[in-house]
């Protein structure tokens, strides 16, 4: 660190005249650029590659290895079929099949109402084209905390579903050291701690995803076609399960999928399409700081870990139906079922073949060629995930905070640590005179810069809050800070009219080195959930949870909340800071500078 970061202690002035400008070359002296490529190398602090545990359920206190599902599934698949062909040599379940055969009685008929129109065969394409991406990169994300709970309280040995191991008795163990990495071709992009691609990926996909699901949900609705996937009938459970018997018997019903489905059919894709997909969105939505903030009262109920934890049940039931779904399809009369949603045809020409291999090797090549192409463009990946997001982030950002807090009761029992630890000799030094000498600087575009050392911020006003951090990574966790409000920072300093964004710089150094900051816009600091915090728990804030103070925006997401600041400068824009994305995991691990959602 230049000498002329250092603070000499009697530099204290809580309103130290001075030109502005003299502060921010001193404020930025020791900020790097981010790659613009991905080197695995030396990826994230060139973390060392690391690979999880096969997937866990844990019950009670016993953790059940979910590979034991694949031979225990197999045997009671045989088992389910031996049953099925015992049911149907009873005259009762002839009779039952004979009166519920499965399929609608509209099969029967010409059928010239129905067939597959050719947007239902685009969306379905497209559906299955963005599907893919978006579980791919889900996968990634869980993956970077790989552990799921059902409380907001991420509390180590309480998840119910783990894919790595117990979590490390180090008290300053990390949620980045907990994560782990994924072989590229299955992970988007399948390093360890790729998160800000990830996310990119799967919430700019998912956009495209959920405007393909709007235009199929108002076409299904204008046209007759909403009859093949709205059951009308109570007749459609007795329906599912002669077809579920029928299938087990391997003795299949006989079908008509050009003009109605069967009720197994009619069941599973109900669910998938008006059930699974509105609960991916509201599950995914119910994970933002900004929205959980906002809609308290449901996010009591439907904690960020509870979402997360049902955002992953519906993965797994898009996994499955994409599993059973294409099976039934290629042992069901594949020529057929393939013309129907191919190429609109209702025979058994080869056309239908040929367009799904041509799809296919679309959906082939995009998908080996994701992780490559994100690894060596991730800035045309961050910015393309920007424009696609990035409106309905900057949306939700607007939304009223003051729900946003919550009781003592609520406090967690276990808050994770996350970042890098400040290692500096400034800090050290600091630390071991028990930050006498610290002095928070804070310049830039204001009438009176100043420096304010840890007695005058305690002197200020003090205001404490419990609210709810949210890790990118995943995790949560509720705890009270105590400290000063970013509004009295605000009058003290006087920003300037330009003044547009609030630059928080740290005293410890980001994974790739080279100070640690983060930009807010300045309307958040305005917010009653904005400030700084010297308290956390009651105690004076901890060495690994910032000390001696740090940024709570509640707002934004974890990666924002600055930990160990040096100073604060405001300026008009951040593109002449750092890489000038907005922030150090910005610069150096694509994530974005406005993560509300
Ligand atoms: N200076 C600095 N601040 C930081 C980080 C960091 O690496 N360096 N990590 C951020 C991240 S990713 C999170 S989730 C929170 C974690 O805060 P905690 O360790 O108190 O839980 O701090 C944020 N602030
Ligand atoms: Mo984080």
């Amino acid at each position: 660190m230049p000498d002329d970061e250092h603070v000499t202690g009697d530099g204290a002035l809580p309103h130290a005249s001075g030109a502005s400008s003299q502060i921010p070359g001193g404020f930025r002296a020791n900020l790097t650029r981010g790659d613009d490529v991905v080197d695995v190398a030396t990826w994230a602090g060139s973390i060392p590659a690391a690979g999880g545990v096969a997937p866990r359920v844990r019950l009670g206190s016993r953790w059940f290895n979910l590979l034991w599902l694949l031979p225990i599934g197999f045997v009671g698949l045989l088992g389910c079929v031996a049953a099925a062909k015992g049911l149907r040599g009873m005259p009762s379940v002839q009779r039952f099949i004979a009166e519920y055969p499965g399929t609608d009685p509209r099969a029967d008929g010409d059928g010239a109402y129905l067939g597959v129109p050719s947007w239902a065969r685009w969306s379905h394409f497209f559906n299955l084209f963005f599907m893919l991406f978006t579980l791919r990169s889900g996968l990634q994300i869980l993956a970077d905390h790989p552990r799921l709970y059902w409380t907001r309280h991420s509390t180590p040995g309480r998840e119910w579903f783990r894919m790595q191991k117990p979590v490390s008795a180090d008290p300053l163990w990390t949620a980045k050291q907990d994560s782990i990495g994924l072989p590229s071709g299955v992970g988007l992009p399948g390093i360890r701690h790729s998160i800000g691609l990830a996310r990119w990926w799967h919430l700019g996909v998912n956009t495209l995803w959920l405007l393909n699901g709007l235009v199929f949900y108002v076409m299904l609705f204008v046209t007759p076609q909403w009859e093949r996937l709205v059951p009308t009938s109570w007749s459609v459970f007795p329906n599912a399960v002669s077809v579920a018997i029928q299938y087990l018997s391997l003795d299949w019903p006989r079908e008509n999928g050009w003009v109605a489905y069967n009720g197994l059919q009619l069941l599973a894709y109900f669910v998938t399409v008006f059930v699974a997909a509105p609960l991916a969105l509201i599950t995914g939505l119910g994970m933002s700081p900004a929205l959980s903030t906002r809609f308290k009262r449901l996010s009591r109920v439907l904690s960020i870990q509870t979402a997360r934890s049902v955002h992953f049940l519906v993965f797994t039931w898009f996994v499955l139906f994409i599993v059973v779904h294409v099976s039934l399809v290629f042992t069901t009369g594949l020529l057929v079922n393939l013309n129907h949603i191919d190429s609109g045809r209702n025979d058994s020409s080869w056309l239908g073949l040929w367009i799904f291999l041509g799809w296919m090797a679309v959906i082939v090549a995009a998908w080996v060629a994701a992780t490559p192409l994100t690894l060596r463009h991730p800035r045309v990946v961050q910015r393309i995930g920007y424009a696609l997001i990035g409106p309905a982030q900057r949306l939700f950002e607007h939304v009223d905070v003051s729900p946003g807090e919550y009781t003592e009761k609520d406090i967690s029992p276990y808050f994770w640590h996350n970042g890098r630890y400040p290692d500096s000799a400034e800090y050290k030094a600091l630390q071991s005179g028990g930050f006498a000498e610290y002095r928070l600087r804070i310049g830039g575009l204001v009438a009176h810069p100043t420096e304010l050392s840890l007695d005058d911020l305690r002197k200020l006003p003090a205001h404490e809050q419990i609210t709810q951090h949210f890790c990118i990574q995943g995790w949560s966790g509720v705890a009270k800070w105590g400290g000063v409000p970013m509004a009295t920072i605000l009058d003290l300093v006087n920003p300037d009219p330009q003044a547009q964004w609030v630059v928080f710089y740290s005293l410890g150094e980001g994974s790739d080195g080279g100070t640690y900051y983060d930009a807010h816009p300045i309307e958040h600091m305005r917010s009653q959930l904005a400030m700084l915090a010297y308290d956390m728990n009651d105690q004076p804030l901890s060495f690994g949870h910032g000390a001696p103070l740090r940024l709570r925006n509640e707002l934004e997401l974890g990666f924002k909340q600055v930990k160990w600041i040096k100073a604060i400068e405001f300026v008009a824009d951040f593109s002449d800071i750092g890489s000038g994305f907005g922030g150090y995991n910005q610069d150096h691990e694509f994530f974005g500078y406005r993560q509300s959602l």
